[in-house]
């Protein structure tokens, strides 16, 4: 090119590339196995569901597989009724790529899933959001954005298949995670990614309610137990809930979901905890944060993981003794870095 100035191209514009592979391996391939978290959320089944519908829409066969039951207010999205359990895989069950979604690490999809997933010797595709991600796939889509269903929407995006009830599952996914868009990860993007399902036909109200407004009796007993028992203690807010007082309420460990978040709303709290005791002598343990404290970092050296403001473990062992170990754990932490 001596001679003449070398016409400057202009920038194509760049694609993902993981997000090339797994558009090939979708369209090299039939046959799909999805799953995603125990205590499956909003978030893990919008992008499950979510996923599911893009892959029909292509023609492809898909099948949800979890461990857990899907949470009754949940069930109003398009295909949860079609997820199987592992104990009720179908006759020549023979996925060509399994999708695990929303999972730091292939345990969080449970025991029983995570053998089936390794077993079967196919590739994995890891999509997720927590940036505490082990990488366990042969294609690991791991992005920081506020919720894993935001990295479905760049798929179907790219893939140019979108219809209300994608949307409408994404959604979900998106509000589940920012708790309708109040947690601090709740960007720009998040937003944005919102506001273009709403235009895909996304149905944001229902979405509210389903999550918001279908709260059980056990659930408000719950609360008012857990708002009139609560200890509070300068920047730590927390409630124990024992077997027998879930008993006595008549309510059940899936009515559960806010109590932590409410007590997070407290003026001045820092951290607020929730504990769960579980069958088989182990403890819940829900960590929420506000100001900028990291639980996942408390949640790890328990165990658990999670995300900067909302993270949880399960430990062994009595409920006050969990109690008292995990508080005094937290305390050293908040000591050592005061805002
Ligand atoms: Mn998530």
């Amino acid at each position: 090119m001596r001679g003449k100035r070398a016409t400057p191209t202009p920038p194509v514009p760049q694609r993902d590339a993981v997000l090339e592979e797994i558009i090939d391996l979708i369209k090299e391939n039939e046959r799909f196995a999805l799953t995603t978290h125990l205590s499956p959320e909003g978030d893990a089944l919008g992008s499950a569901l979510a996923l599911r519908l893009i892959l029909r829409r292509l023609g492809k066969e898909a099948l949800i597989l979890l461990q857990d039951a899907v949470p009754q207010n949940l069930r109003f999205l398009k295909g949860a009724e079609g997820i199987r359990s592992p104990k009720s895989l179908p006759e020549q069950f023979d996925p060509e790529v399994w999708f695990v979604l929303d999972c730091a690490n292939l345990e969080r999809a449970g025991e029983a899933l995570a053998r089936l997933v390794l077993r079967s010797g196919r590739p994995i595709v890891n999509i997720d959001h927590h940036l505490d991600n082990s990488n366990f796939g042969q294609v690991n889509y791991v992005r920081q954005t506020a919720a894993a269903a935001q990295l479905i929407f760049e798929l179907a995006r790219a893939l140019e298949v979108i219809d209300p009830e994608i949307a409408t599952s994404i959604y979900a996914g998106i509000v589940a995670d920012t708790d309708a868009f109040r947690n601090a990860n709740t960007d720009a993007l998040a937003l944005r990614d919102a506001a273009a399902l709403m235009e895909h036909g996304a149905r944001a109200n229902e979405v509210i309610v389903n999550l918001y407004e279908r709260r059980t009796p056990g659930e408000l007993r719950l609360l008012g137990w857990t708002l009139l028992h609560a200890q509070i203690e300068d920047s730590l807010a927390w409630a124990a809930l024992s077997r027998q007082t879930f008993a006595e309420l008549g309510a059940s460990h899936q009515d559960t979901e806010h109590l932590v978040d409410t007590l997070r709303t407290l003026d001045g709290v820092r951290v607020a905890l929730l504990f769960k005791e579980l069958d088989g002598g182990r403890v819940k343990v829900s960590f929420r944060a506000k100001g900028g404290f990291k639980v996942n970092e408390v949640a790890r050296h328990f165990g658990g993981g999670g995300h900067e403001q909302a993270a949880g473990c399960v430990i062994s062992g009595e409920l006050a003794r969990v109690e008292g170990m995990v508080l005094a754990e937290l305390r050293r932490r908040l000591d050592a870095s005061q805002p």
